[in-house]
């Protein structure tokens, strides 16, 4: 099992000799201050992980002394008495403090926090230092996470597939095996998240199936929330605008209709009768196709805020996606922010706005959501995707770390300089309370989880910078890599180096300078920036996203155009406006231009985007070929099903670079540069 990366990063193979030195002197014993179940889950994790990496078990003590962990919250004496109160109220309710004590012949090491909660965070921080190689015998510690909600986004469906799922049928939904078996794998997954600090999970698709609400479902939900509570994890739904005609049997689903608000108070009641820390909804409502508010002349805001009420008395949220367009006038881009921001300020406490990190959908590269920084008043999240729907599925590499941090990075200017879009998220910047941050899943029945080794490294990294969006990308990568595979640097180094480059590569072959959703119809998959599907929707045909001709190519969105330019603070705007200005790698988003055009570094536009696809391409290559040269590092198996993979990149890279070079060379009838291979 442990080479078949069903284990994820919480293998706990043993370490070299010289390690498991360093840390039985460090930790002999266990003291466990408290009782309830998410302590118990820690105590038994930190067991099991220093058993698998030192050989030794930790002797269950009744008082701290030297050589001793102790785990535990004030409320109990033993914390009580170290004094740390001050330090504890800088922790909030999740967060955790680690210390080593001198105490008489040697130290202790201490793991302390407000809650379980954050004791249980504290306990695989501890593990993951160990995993890593880390000292450990002088720890000073204080944490705390970014964003109070860090949830996965399963898009599973009832009958169980997965929407954009590239790693097997669901894991939660229409499962043959026994419910041993699944609830052992679910005590599993609830592992890996605790251990990367996300807290919560939505294991239905957005595209909701009313049935959800049904009392077979709740009682699914019920028995997999019991199993994710020891880990700190909530469960939250997924629910259908149009559920209480559909499965309710009322004659509609409009939010005045006072029925309906009662019908939602009811089964708000009932999933709590179930579920008592039941996480609450997550709401795709009048978005592509799906029902909503407006169905019935009301808006976002009467619908969220109808939801929001019937979960108030629960303590339950509504996460409500600004994930919104439609064919018309206005431009796809655009419309999100023009039908919210009317709302700012006007959602109940416990409602979020949803936005997906880019205005259009998940795309290689796109610029930030102007919401974020937008949007004041209400709280808004952000939405990754983590499944690669636009990122070459699960046959590629790509670690998206360096992708989430480059949004969680980008300054709006909301309120000026140092409003970057995590700011205007987690709350420091418009001092909401409620802040979250969620992500669309990329986990199926696969024996590894994700269908390829390291789609399980943007899972980690995904909870890595929910708690904490400072870290660096190859810090996380390096940590996962150590923790999945082996500490040899010789191993380590080139693996990070691909991971760190593997984003851009795919930007490159896929989608270079700001080109986007040039990829199959429907599916996806691969490169299809000829498609034309008569009577198809418009907003939905890459020509629409393209726009070559003769002429050139890129979407206008400045102020000629669409103007998305201008729902950005200044002096954002006036940059993005200005093809001088405006970052290389974001001018065919915001700008269509000629052929010819010269980009800053001299090159004539055709030519840029020519070898922006060629470099995609040598890098899968290099990608590859560093691959081959670690044969022997790791175990066969993992080796030759990641070596296969990379074989499959190198061969989809060319085929998209040759396909859309091909095609758009109809257009500009350019030539190649010489220099450069001929198109397979
Ligand atoms: O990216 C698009 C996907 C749809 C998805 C939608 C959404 C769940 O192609 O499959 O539906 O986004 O996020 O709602």
């Amino acid at each position: 099992l442990a080479e078949s990366g069903e284990k994820l990063w919480l293998r706990y193979l043993p370490l070299d000799n010289a390690k498991v030195v360093d840390y039985t002197n460090a930790i002999r014993s266990l003291v466990v201050a408290g009782d309830d179940a998410v302590i118990s889950a820690a105590a038994e994790e930190i067991q099991m992980a220093f058993n698998g990496l030192t050989g030794n078990d930790l002797r269950n003590v009744n008082r701290p002394g030297a050589g001793a962990l102790l785990i535990g919250t004030p409320e109990n004496r033993l914390i009580r008495d170290l004094e740390l109160s001050s330090e504890l109220e800088k922790c909030g309710e999740e967060g955790y403090i680690i210390r080593t004590f001198p105490v008489r012949n040697g130290q202790m090491t201490v793991i302390a926090a407000n809650t379980s909660a954050g004791v249980l965070y504290g306990t695989f921080d501890l593990i993951r230092r160990m995993q890593t190689g880390e000292s450990i015998s002088k720890l000073e510690v204080n944490e705390s996470p970014a964003f109070k909600i860090r949830v996965l986004n399963h898009w599973d469906n009832l009958n169980g597939t997965v929407e954009r799922g590239y790693a097997g049928h669901s894991i939660w939904f229409n499962r043959p095996e026994d419910w041993s078996v699944r609830s052992a794998q679910y005590k599993y997954y609830a592992r890996a998240n605790a251990s990367v600090g996300i807290n919560g999970t939505v294991i239905n698709n957005v595209n909701a199936d009313p049935n959800v609400l049904t009392a077979e479902y709740i009682e699914k939900y019920a028995r997999i929330a019991d199993i994710f509570r020891p880990y700190n994890m909530k469960i939250y739904m997924s629910v259908n605008f149009a559920s209480p005609a559909v499965i309710g049997g009322l004659e509609n689903s409009d939010p005045f209709n006072p029925a309906v608000q009662q019908w939602w108070k009811d089964k708000a009641a009932e999933i709590y009768q179930s579920i008592p820390d039941f996480g609450g909804f997550l709401v795709k409502a009048n978005s592509e196709g799906q029902p909503g508010p407006m169905d019935y002349g009301r808006t976002h805001k009467d619908g969220a805020n109808m939801m929001a009420k019937a979960l108030q008395p629960h303590n339950g949220i509504v996460m409500w996606r600004a994930f919104v367009y439609e064919p018309g006038d206005d431009e796809r881009s655009v419309q999100a922010y023009n039908e919210f921001m009317p709302f700012d300020g006007e959602f109940e406490d416990n409602v979020i706005v949803q936005v997906k990190n880019g205005p259009v959908d998940f795309m290689p590269r796109e610029s930030f959501s102007p919401l974020f920084g937008g949007m004041q008043k209400s709280p808004v999240m952000i939405e990754f995707q983590i499944t690669q729907e636009y990122l070459g599925h699960s046959n590629h590499l790509a670690y998206l770390s360096t992708m989430w941090k480059e949004v969680l990075d980008a300054e709006t200017f909301a309120k000026g300089v140092g409003s970057s879009v995590a700011k205007t998220t987690d709350g420091t910047l418009f001092n909401h309370e409620l802040t979250a941050i969620s992500a669309v899943s990329n986990i199926g029945r696969d024996i590894n989880w994700t269908g390829h080794h390291f789609g399980q490294s943007n899972w980690y990294a995904f909870g890595r910078l929910a708690w904490d969006y400072d870290l660096l990308s190859e810090d996380i990568a390096e940590e996962w890599v150590k923790m999945t595979f082996v500490h040899d640097q010789k191993f380590v180094e080139p693996v990070v180096d691909i991971m760190m480059r593997s984003r851009e590569a795919v930007v490159n072959y896929m989608n270079p300078l700001g080109l986007h959703h040039i990829m199959g119809w429907d599916h996806h998959f691969g490169p299809e920036p000829w498609t034309d599907i008569p009577g198809a929707r418009e907003d939905w045909l890459p020509r629409y996203y393209h726009n070559a001709s003769e002429f050139g190519i890129g979407f206008d969105r400045t102020t000629n155009g669409s103007n998305l330019v201008s729902q950005y603070h200044s002096p954002l705007n006036k940059i993005y406006n200005d093809p001088l200005l405006v970052p290389e790698n974001l001018l065919l988003w915001f700008h269509h231009l000629p052929w010819n055009y010269r980009l800053q570094n001299g090159l004539k536009l055709w030519d840029a985007m020519v070898y922006k696809y060629y470099e995609g391409v040598e890098e899968a290559r290099l990608f590859q070929n560093r691959w081959d040269r670690l044969e022997g590092y790791i175990d066969d198996r993992r080796f030759k099903e990641i070596q296969y993979k990379l074989k499959l990149q190198t061969t989809e890279a060319i085929w998209w670079r040759d396909a859309c070079v091909l095609y758009f060379q109809t257009y500009s009838n350019l030539p190649i540069p010489a220099e450069l291979e001929r198109p397979v």
